[in-house]
């Protein structure tokens, strides 16, 4: 569980209530929760569609800034195990998604930040859970899929709270040997294997998604047969 839980009805996003907490004196382990958010964040200044009926939650960590993308990885497989107690198969996807089916059920945004006492990271995720599909918009870039649709009944969210804070800090506690996190995510990931088009800040990638470095990046053999390391982005697939 958190050692400090907050809930809050309505909110921009939890990173930033999350981030104001920190300024605010917040001790690790602090985990904010909304109800609904009306400006949910993605990555790349992309927004997460939050109506109420899904789970919104960010916890704060005293961690280092370059365990960042190790931070996702732990987020994502505890964001998996929470969900296989509603035995559904659970995937994951480079970098920050989960998915049933196919369907983004889950993101994750982990954020970073110099405090006065050092650094804070900020682990934020959105599960669409108790929502009905017809609930987020139709047109998302990506196929998107809610708990509730893929269960056909609705979903009781504060027990999938403690699931998941329960499974995050397993997942954390894990991160002693990063290698075991980054090889639990290796075989969850759907994207390995697979010619993938990677849509980064630099540009379009094409290739195939060879393996997760301890890093967290991506390998992609080009075309040509080189090998990329692609830091973060975004896979679009098959290409
Ligand atoms: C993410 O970004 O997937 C990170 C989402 C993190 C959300 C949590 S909620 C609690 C905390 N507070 C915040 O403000 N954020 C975090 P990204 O990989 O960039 O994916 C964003 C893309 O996912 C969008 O461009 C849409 O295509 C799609 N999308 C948006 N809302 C969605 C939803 N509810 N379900 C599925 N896909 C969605």
């Amino acid at each position: 569980m958190a050692d400090l839980l907050i809930r809050r009805s309505v909110v921009d996003s939890t990173n930033e209530e999350a981030k104001t907490l920190i300024a605010e004196g917040a001790a690790p382990w602090t985990v904010v929760v909304a109800d609904k958010q009306v400006a949910g964040k993605g990555r790349f200044g992309r927004r997460w569609v939050s109506p109420r009926g899904g789970l919104y939650l960010s916890v704060i960590l005293q961690e280092a800034l370059e365990r960042t993308p190790l931070l996702s990885m732990a987020a994502s497989l505890a964001v998996a195990e929470a969900l296989e107690a509603w035995d559904l198969p659970v995937t994951v996807k480079w970098p920050n998604d989960v998915q049933v089916g196919g369907g983004k059920v889950a993101g994750i945004l982990v954020e970073g930040l110099v405090g006065e006492e050092g650094y804070w990271v900020v682990v934020g995720i959105g599960v669409n859970s108790d929502i009905p599909r017809d609930k987020l918009p139709k047109q998302l870039d990506m196929p998107a899929t809610t708990l509730r649709r893929e269960l056909g009944r609705p979903v009781d969210n504060e027990e999938l709270l403690l699931r998941l804070l329960a499974a995050l800090r397993d997942q954390l506690r894990n991160l002693r040997d990063p290698s075991k996190v980054v090889q639990a995510y290796r075989d969850r990931c759907t994207s390995l294997g697979r010619d993938v088009v990677v849509q980064t800040r630099e540009g379009v990638l094409r290739g195939r998604a060879m393996t997760i470095r301890a890093s967290g990046a991506l390998v992609l053999r080009r075309p040509s047969g080189e090998e990329v390391e692609v830091i973060d982005g975004t896979v679009r697939d098959p290409c």
